[in-house]
């Protein structure tokens, strides 16, 4: 029986997933980020799900790529950790961005390097008033992965971006929210009641809608304003022929809670 190092707990429309190796401050190794990746596949395809939390177990969210893992620890012999990359974090980080339903980050403790980045590539993160968040890479030779590169600048900007990468200081939760980089803090002892009643709140939002607003946002950037403009109008277009629009409309008409069920 392998190790559960992703526990996978469901509450309702939404799934919990915590990362589970405490001992290490739920640092990465090739087994926890396949479980997690797996854990994200199968919510993905089951049309229960309506929105994912993740979390950390212990102290920790996650202190970031397992150092000690053979697959990556310097030993002497040249080691290729950009496979690690390939195979682990490139996946992971696009199932993510494409998950068919929003994902919030509950964010429990420190968040380092690539557990930084795992957090901050969720729709919305949470975290409590003694986490933490790292970018751990430069003080070991690395650049930013995980999406650390595009997430950062697009989230606090240019120059924050940088000092928080190069000097890779410990950023407070309640700086990081101040910045921008993350959408909430809570007190330590309501965080997971509270990040799991954004996640319901989400749920019972309709997830289509949800999942084309965070791909709409996303694919902004890259837009001038004129193409923006016709995306939002494509995307309108779509969303006016499918259920929950009709449904959405005529619950506000009918003065009822919507059904929603589109994905
Ligand atoms: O390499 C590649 O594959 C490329 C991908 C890279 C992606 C990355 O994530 S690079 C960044 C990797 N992470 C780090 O560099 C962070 C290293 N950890 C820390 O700086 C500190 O542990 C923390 C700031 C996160 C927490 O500090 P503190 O004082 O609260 O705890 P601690 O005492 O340092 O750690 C507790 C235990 O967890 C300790 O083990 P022990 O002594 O009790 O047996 C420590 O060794 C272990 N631990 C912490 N981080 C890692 C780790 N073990 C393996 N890998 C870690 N990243």
């Amino acid at each position: 029986m392998p190790e559960q190092l992703i526990q996978i707990e469901p509450q309702g429309q939404v799934l919990l997933l915590r990362l589970n190796r405490p001992q290490a401050l739920n640092a990465l190794t090739s087994d926890l980020l396949g479980q997690l990746r797996a854990a994200l596949e199968a919510a993905a395809a089951d049309e229960q799900v309506r929105a994912v939390l993740i979390t950390g177990a212990g102290r920790a969210f996650s202190a970031g790529q397992d150092l000690a893992d053979p697959l990556v620890a310097p030993d002497g012999s040249p080691k290729d950790i950009g496979l690690m990359l390939e195979h682990h974090y490139i996946p992971l980080a696009l199932r993510l961005r494409s998950m068919p339903v929003p994902v919030v980050a509950a964010v429990n403790g420190v968040a380092a390097g690539a557990g930084a980045n795992l957090a901050l590539g969720c729709d919305l993160v949470l975290a409590a008033e003694g986490a933490s968040f790292i970018q751990a890479f430069g003080k070991i030779g690395l650049v930013p992965d995980c999406g650390g590169t595009w997430l950062l600048p697009r989230l606090v900007g240019r120059a924050k971006a940088l000092e928080l990468a190069l000097l890779g200081d410990k950023l407070k939760a309640v700086d990081a929210e101040r910045l921008g980089l993350i959408s909430r803090v809570v007190p330590d002892a309501e965080l997971l009641d509270a990040a799991m009643a954004v996640a319901h709140k989400l749920a019972g939002l309709p997830t289509r809608a949800l999942v084309e607003t965070r791909r709409a946002l996303d694919e902004a950037l890259k837009l001038d304003f004129d193409a923006a403009l016709q995306r939002e109008a494509a995307l309108q277009r779509q969303l006016g022929f499918a259920h929950d629009y009709q449904e959405g409309v005529a619950a506000f008409m009918d003065k009822r809670a919507p059904r929603f069920k589109d994905r």
